[in-house]
């Protein structure tokens, strides 16, 4: 259809005309892109429309992604190059004299996700659609994003994010899809001589009404859906002009309240509080989501029995586990299905993924919060735990201990980890240490009774947005030297093995990094108006802030650095380039200090002749998708060094790696599987592992104070945290200083100081010796595959979803 330049810039120049009513002249590049994305969108609509008269006709079984985030990024880039057009649409423009980079750039990011999660899901809706799977995304379209960061002075400053201001050319407005959602109100039972039935009363209804996004497979005609819920007043509900005065401030609550269901992504990772509003949220995607799925099953197949064979139901973490009771709901009071079946149905349907262990974001809702929002939903839930207790106790007579550790209701709280290992067929984690630590502790009484149902998925990203998206250079290097084939199979990357001791190709890998380097240092110059050294170590962490992701022991290194290179000014070390991007939850106080750190850090040593330009520090502000895609290129180094045991899993060491950057890093998450992919001789590990930091815990013996008394370069870099060094006011950084001194340093930063600059101090050797460095970072890029989400998602439709792949034509 646009195969050929000429009918490409015809039918761009028409749609120009339709949706502005402008000529190319006059209008902006925002218009452009809207032309363009339009376009693309017409052009899918086909391919669209036949992938799911396909899914009918095979009767596929249909995989349904429940997701509080899609962290989508831009799309007009990832749709045109998956589907093979970006070439011709590239020349097309260029003859119009259009720059196609900047109507890229005029595409908001959908942002609606906070980190690896979100991206996470993002990632494997991409990987589903491209290895054609019949998979969806079910969610919630935010009407504000994650949050704009904005740095001023230093410090964090939040703006909303209005993605949706200027319009979204991708997403399809479904009103006749809409379904109704109920909240609070009471239920009343009905009691006849067959059976008892409850009726929900008095309830709030809120109608859900979906957006549909195309999610493009690559080079394979197949679209599948990423379906987002608008929360919307119930239309009877709401006639304004039939409302006396006291209604109608009613009315204009009702629908407020209403509409704030969807307003909002709560910008908290790995952090859970208790809000109504956070629940209702989760209910009312979950809800209108099943709904939407039965309906659909409904038109094709009669009984609901033959659920688990046609439909698997996934959901990300806890955050979408009302599926479970949801599903009894329907199944019981919709379609009068016996307690006994309607279980088998549903655990037979829903599978769950754990995205971490740390007990603040284990998710556990107050009982009776929840009974007034959701008084049937409780109901279930109470049926579910008492049968669930019933059925441990024949298992295991007396032990209360075991039983009371595994309630889903217990201490006036609802567990949602204990609902979903309950409820589902299957829960796994995201890389194996992280899977090893839910059986052997978090979830072992779990795993004793249901060893069956847990399994290792290690995390993955996609190569096409993270390699041949943001990297179209590497991407083309790689094919002139191995061949296409890596595009459909990532693990042939391994082809490039052969080329990291090849001179020629080192040389024109060294380019490439260079180049994209040069990049990132244009953006920064302009941003930021300084110049950054293009020789010099690209040294990268950007993830989001958190204590235990350990930002405050790259800063350390960096002070200790800085001190080094006063004292002695002729310190043989290659120049760095420390580069960070984080967003900081907005109430999480240490997180927002610590970016004022390294903001007056970066200040301090960026304006200090003494140390010229050997080393820089840049704080690179509102961290998101679009601006990954362009670091993650331009890096030497990957900082990964959480605390051993706390990351999942880490999917941002996956991108880097992929874009032939060399880690530093504990061994913790995925970045144990990466050293053993790449061997010790392809990256930097330091530090306690995660048995040394659990005996710690368990054991004590740990004195941050001790470490601090012994070591005089710690004592130097911990001291100025506090003693004036820093033009801030006094306890500006106190609160960091006793986190590791008074509190005795939760995440063994001072633990892992001595090994962490160690390992900085064989980098710095191995980043001079350019042959070694190009010869480990292809070697990276070599291993890569293995990490692509493609991998993963195959892994999970094989083990956990049942579903197959389905060619589209
Ligand atoms: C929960 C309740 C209330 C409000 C917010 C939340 C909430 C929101 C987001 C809890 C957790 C998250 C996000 C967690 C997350 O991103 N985890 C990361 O998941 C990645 C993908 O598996 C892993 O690679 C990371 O290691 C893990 O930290």
């Amino acid at each position: 259809m646009f195969r050929d330049k000429e009918t490409f810039k015809n039918a761009f120049l028409e749609k120009m005309q339709a949706v502005c009513g402008k000529c190319l002249d006059e209008a902006t590049a925002f218009d452009k892109y809207m032309a363009l994305g339009g376009m693309i969108r017409d052009y899918t609509s086909r391919k669209w429309v036949k992938t799911n008269a396909r899914y009918l006709e095979e009767d596929a079984k249909q995989v349904y992604y429940f997701s509080l985030e899609f962290l989508l990024g831009r799309l007009l880039g990832s749709n045109l190059l998956n589907l093979g057009l970006t070439p011709v649409c590239r020349e097309a423009l260029d003859d119009l004299g259009i720059d196609l980079n900047e109507l890229e750039d005029a595409e908001a990011d959908a942002g609606l996700g906070n980190g690896g999660l979100g991206r996470l899901a993002a990632c494997f809706l991409d990987s589903m659609a491209s290895l054609g799977i019949p998979g969806h995304g079910c969610g919630i379209r935010y009407r504000y994003g994650f949050f704009e960061q904005r740095i001023v002075d230093g410090y964090q400053v939040e703006l909303p994010d209005n993605w949706l201001r200027d319009g979204n050319v991708w997403e399809l407005r479904k009103p006749d899809k809409a379904v109704e959602v109920r909240f609070y109100g009471a239920v009343r039972e009905e009691s006849s001589s067959e059976r008892t039935v409850f009726v929900h009363e008095n309830y709030q209804a809120v109608l859900a009404v979906p957006y549909d996004t195309p999610v493009i497979g690559y080079g394979n005609n197949t679209v599948n859906t990423l379906r987002l819920w608008s929360a919307e007043a119930v239309q009877t509900d709401f006639d304004f002009s039939s409302f006396s005065h006291g209604d109608y401030l009613q009315a204009v609550e009702y629908k407020y309240s209403v509409e704030a269901i969807s307003q909002i992504l709560y910008p908290d990772d790995n952090h859970y509080k208790g809000r109504e509003l956070r629940l209702k949220q989760q209910y009312f995607f979950v809800s209108a989501g099943i709904q939407s799925i039965v309906r659909t099953f409904r038109k094709k197949n009669g009984s609901l029995k033959q659920l688990p064979e046609k439909v698997a139901i996934h959901v990300n973490d806890t955050h979408p586990v009302l599926a479970i009771p949801e599903l009894m709901r329907i199944l019981i009071d919709e379609e009068g299905i016996g307690w006994d079946e309607a279980w088998e149905i549903t655990t037979g349907t829903i599978s769950y993924t754990n995205h971490t262990i740390l007990a603040e974001a284990m998710e556990k809702w107050p009982k009776d919060l929840f009974r007034n929002l959701l008084p049937r939903i409780y109901m279930i839930i109470h049926e579910i735990n008492e049968r669930f207790c019933r059925e441990l106790w024949d298992r295991y007579p007396g032990d209360w201990d075991m039983i009371s550790s595994m309630a889903i209701i217990a201490d006036n709280h609802i567990k949602m980890a204990h609902l979903a290992v309950a409820g589902s067929c299957s829960i796994n984690g995201v890389a194996r240490i992280h899977t090893d630590i839910l059986k052997r502790q978090e979830m072992k009484n779990f795993y004793i009774v249901y060893p069956h149902k847990f399994n290792n998925k290690t995390n993955g990203v996609t190569h096409r947005r993270w390699l041949m998206k943001a990297n179209p250079e590497l991407a083309g290097l790689i094919t002139e030297a191995i061949g296409p084939g890596w595009i459909r199979e990532p693990a042939e990357l391994t082809g490039l093995l052969k080329y990291s001791a090849d001179p020629s190709f080192r040389e024109q890998a060294a380019g490439v990094k260079k180049r994209n380097k040069a990049v990132l240092a244009g953006m920064i110059r302009d941003k930021y108006s300084f110049d950054v050294d293009l020789d010099s170590i690209f040294d990268v962490q950007v993830k989001r802030l958190h204590a235990y992701k350990r930002q405050i022991l790259n800063v350390l290194h960096i002070m200790d650095l800085y001190n080094r290179l006063l004292e002695n000014p002729n310190l043989d070390m290659a120049p760095r380039t420390f580069i960070f991007g984080a967003k900081a939850a907005p109430s999480y106080y240490q997180a927002k200090t610590t970016i004022k750190l390294i903001n007056t850090l970066a200040h301090i040593i960026n304006n200090d002749r003494r140390v010229g330009d050997r080393i820089k520090v840049v704080f690179l502000e509102n961290y998101r998708v679009s601006l990954a895609e362009m670091i993650f290129p331009a890096a030497d180094v990957s900082e990964q060094i959480s605390t051993a045991g706390k990351e999942a899993s880490g999917t941002g060491n996956m991108k880097f790696m992929l874009n032939g950057a060399i880690t530093i890093g504990t061994m913790d998450g995925a970045n144990i599987e990466i050293y053993e992919k790449v061997g010790p001789e392809n990256i930097f590990t330091f530090g306690l592992t995660a048995e040394e930091v659990m005996d710690y815990y368990r054991s004590g013996g740990y004195s941050s104070r001790d470490l601090y008394e012994n070591d005089s370069r710690l004592r130097l870099t911990l001291d100025s945290l506090v003693n004036g060094f820093f033009p801030v006011p006094a306890d500006e950084f106190r609160n960091i200083y006793n986190s590791l001194m008074v509190h005795n340093d939760e995440f063994f930063v001072l633990g892992d100081f001595a090994a962490y600059t160690a390992a900085q101090l064989n980098l710095d050797r191995a980043f001079r010796d350019k042959a070694k460095w190009l010869e480990m970072s292809i070697n990276n890029i070599a291993y890569a595959g293995t990490f692509s989400s493609d991998r993963t998602i195959l892994e999970y439709a094989k083990d956990i979803w049942g579903a197959r792949q389905l060619s589209v034509e």
